[in-house]
């Protein structure tokens, strides 16, 4: 049996996906947090993404990786930095030089979603980040793709939409993947033996989808849910949206400061330094940008002179 290491095993999607892997796998669970109820076949080892002493040792003799660790909405540069930046760059050094050539990354739908709701998008078309966050999903594909070229890692980026058990309102509609879709995605991502470099959408078979996904269908996908079982139910209830997040198929991540998935309580951060820039509550509510901090008087120093 195959040892699978999932990183940010303690959160929601880490806890779905242990469910659906269940002794299809040997799971090695690695979280800042502990994970309980540990079922047969799962151990916890702990490890904090941004520190490369904790990627070493966790990534140590698994066959593939998982990586769902990282910070999961929008948030203050700082934290998005460290866990996702610093984070992602650690878990690739640490697995190529543990040799573990095969890494599944949890990209997301964020990575693209300044396109707007009527256009397909495939996997090929350029990325489109609609927040820091979104920016750091295409800092870890980009990162992906460095180790698969220059190191011969096998990398699976998925793009993922919303992973719950029913799509929570009418933009989850076209980006939802049911949590045994989910897994069933993750495991062409371990088990396809022709992996070098791919992104697929992480999205269930959904008739309102905003994703041409042939590039998974081709690796092995076959979803089996469609969020369009849940479409009568999730319209009666939507109320309309900020206009912004409606054109986008980022919805409120487009003009968020802090948070953007508006089914999760927004994030607080203790930090002074967050606060200060602005990016605190009051920024998310109202939705403008924070002001500018003043740039300190350049000094002029040799060779800064604009060059012609
Ligand atoms: C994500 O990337 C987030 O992690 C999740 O909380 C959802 O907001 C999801 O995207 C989404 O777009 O629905």
């Amino acid at each position: 049996m195959k040892s699978i290491l999932i990183t940010g095993a303690a959160g929601d999607v880490g806890t779905h996906l242990r469910r659906e892997l269940a002794g299809k796998y040997t799971l090695l669970l690695s979280d800042i947090k502990p994970v309980s109820n540990l079922a047969a076949g799962e151990t916890f080892v702990r490890g904090d993404v941004a520190k490369m002493s904790d990627m070493l040792r966790v990534t140590r003799g698994v066959d593939a990786i998982v990586h769902l660790g990282g910070f999961s909405v929008e948030g203050p540069w700082e934290v998005i930095l460290r866990a996702n930046i610093i984070g992602c760059y650690n878990l690739f050094e640490a697995a190529c030089r543990n040799g573990v050539k095969r890494v599944l990354f949890a990209s997301s739908n964020h990575a693209t979603g300044f396109y707007k709701r009527d256009e397909k998008i495939d996997h090929r078309v350029y990325p489109k980040p609609d927040s820091r966050y979104g920016v750091s999903k295409v800092f870890g594909e980009q990162i992906g793709s460095l180790y698969a070229d220059k190191y011969g890692m096998e990398v699976f980026c998925m793009r993922i939409g919303n992973v719950t058990v029913a799509p929570p309102d009418k933009r989850r509609l076209s980006n939802w993947i049911s949590p045994r879709d989910f897994a069933r995605l993750v495991a062409v991502g371990i088990d396809n033996p022709n992996i070098g470099f791919e992104i697929v959408y992480g999205v269930s078979g959904n008739k309102r989808t905003f994703y041409d996904n042939s590039n998974a269908h081709r690796l092995g996908y076959q979803p089996q849910d469609d969020a369009e079982r849940y479409a009568e139910e999730v319209l009666a209830k939507e109320k309309p949206g900020d206009p912004r997040a409606e054109m986008y198929q980022g919805g409120n991540f487009v003009f968020a400061e802090i948070g953007g998935d508006p089914n999760r309580a927004a994030p607080k951060f203790k930090s002074a330094g967050a606060a200060k820039k602005g990016v605190g509550r009051k920024a998310a509510a109202g939705a403008k940008r924070p002001a500018k901090p003043k740039e300190p008087a350049r000094k002029k120093t040799r060779g800064s002179k604009k060059k012609t």
